[in-house]
This record gives structure tokens, C-alpha cells and sequence, in this order.
């Protein structure tokens, strides 16, 4: 099988750094390929506008892999806003996982509650968001930052970890997490050494829906072609998005 895992900003260490994460959890038999929007987008998302504008790269990335030969059986939305998701559903036939939707599934397997950790304190309320979204609210004891930007990731000068360890500690003592969630797809490698840090599970979202994605292809199981995520009606798009335009189905 073939799993496309798509960061949707441009950042080309932040997608090396996702596909060994990914890699490092997926069976034998499963490709990995990660990729960043070749149309281009934001150098890191960190606010609604970056997320918004993330978008249209992310669902050409999503098209082109379906379109590929041999096609991607499931993709990743390597982005804890899980931008898009529901539009690359409906583009895509195999099963589409944000990282953020399938690390709070994960984490609510692992103890009575869990906190995220992430970068910017203006992107709590996201996360707040899409744990009321995917029905986590009541495993979700806090969001959490550490006003560390995320390209600061990248920077071993940042000493991010230490910021991200102390955070993660604070919401171990008091809001009472049994399990951690890491709020950015460029915390993917911090998993193993925070949980040893933090003396509590520390879930990688990349690592988790490569591993959901994988699970839902392995049992067969992808959309119904009808319903919510059925493929969007053909329609015209026109000037700079005129490359978005959905055919008409070819009736012969
Ligand atoms: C992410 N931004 O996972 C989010 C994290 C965040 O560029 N990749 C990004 O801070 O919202």
C-alpha cells in the first residue's frame, strides 16, 4: 500500500522530518512519501490565514496522488490544524487522517485524559476546536503552548525541547493529563525522549495516523461514494483557480 503524507506548508525539513516519522511506524509492505505543496503556500502555519491559504496546495497534492500510477491508497494531513480535511476527503477515494484527529483518539486510548502541547498560544483555540469536533472534549483536560514559532522547531539553538518538556510537565501536575499530545507536526520526533522526560505517554499525531490510515486500507475500508464526502459536483472555477475545476464525469 501507499500512504501520501501531506504537509501543507513549505517547509522541506519539516516534510524529511514527518516521512522519517511515518517511515519509522509503517509495516514493511507500506510506502511511505511525503511531500510539501510543489504549487507552494506558507512557510509554517501558525494562524487562520496561513491555514486557509494552506488549503489549495494541500488538495493539489491530495489530486495528483490520486491521480498517480499506482495511486496512494490513504493520505495524512501532516498539520495539527487538520487543514482541510473534509475538502481532501471529499477529492479522495481511500481514507484521509488529520494528525491531529487521529493523536487525540490515540492519547483517549491511554488514560482517562489527555492535554496537547503545541507552539503558538494563538493556535490553542484550533485545538480547542477540533477536540469539540472529533467528540474528545471530555478526554481533553487542557491546551497548552510554549510560544515556540514552528520553524523555531527546526533550530537546535531554540532549546524548544526543554520549553516543550516544562509544558508538558505543567500539565501532568495540573491539569491532570495521563497522556501528552503534541500540537505540531514538527514535534513528530520529540515522542520517545519526551516520554521518558515526562513519565507520561507522549503521542506523535504523524506517527498515529500513518498507523490509522494504514489499519483503515489493511481492513478495506474507505468513504461510500455517496453522502457528505462524495466527489464534489463538476463545476467551473475560473482565473488564478481555474486549475481547481471539477470535469464532468465522462458519460460514454
Ligand atoms: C503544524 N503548523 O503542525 C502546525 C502547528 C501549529 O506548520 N505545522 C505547521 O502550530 O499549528
Amino acid at each position: 500500500m501507499i500512504v501520501k503524507v501531506v504537509n501543507p506548508n513549505t517547509s522541506g525539513e519539516m516534510t524529511a522530518l514527518v516521512e522519517r516519522s511515518a517511515r519509522a511506524v509503517a509495516l514493511p509492505g507500506t510506502r511511505v512519501e511525503a511531500v510539501s505543496p510543489v504549487m507552494g503556500g506558507p512557510a509554517s502555519i501558525e494562524s487562520h490565514y496561513d491555514e486557509a491559504l494552506s488549503v489549495p496546495g494541500l488538495l493539489t497534492e491530495i489530486a495528483r496522488a490520486q491521480a498517480g500510477d499506482p495511486p496512494s491508497d490513504g493520505f495524512v494531513i501532516a498539520c495539527f490544524g487538520d487543514p482541510g480535511l473534509d475538502a481532501a476527503r471529499e477529492l479522495a477515494d481511500g481514507p484521509v487522517v488529520g494528525i491531529a484527529e487521529a493523536a487525540m483518539h490515540a492519547a483517549s486510548f491511554l488514560g482517562r485524559g489527555f492535554s496537547v502541547v503545541t507552539t503558538l498560544a494563538r493556535t490553542e483555540g484550533r485545538a480547542w476546536d477540533l477536540a469539540e469536533r472529533y467528540g474528545m472534549t471530555r478526554f481533553c483536560r487542557g491546551v497548552r503552548s510554549c510560544e515556540i514559532p514552528v520553524l523555531a522547531l527546526e533550530d537546535p539553538a531554540s532549546d524548544a525541547f526543554a520549553a516543550i518538556v516544562a509544558e508538558a510537565r505543567r500539565a501532568v501536575a495540573d491539569d491532570g493529563a495521563e497522556a501528552i499530545v503534541l500540537g505540531c507536526a514538527g514535534m513528530a520526533d520529540l515522542a520517545p525522549r519526551m516520554t521518558a522526560a515526562v513519565g507520561v505517554p507522549v503521542v506523535d499525531g504523524v506517527a498515529a495516523a500513518t498507523k490509522t490510515v494504514e489499519g483503515l486500507v489493511a481492513m478495506g475500508l474507505r468513504k461510500g461514494g455517496h453522502g457528505e464526502f462524495a466527489a464534489p459536483p463538476p463545476k467551473a472555477y475560473t482565473g488564478l483557480m481555474s486549475d481547481f475545476e471539477i470535469p464532468k464525469p465522462d458519460i460514454c
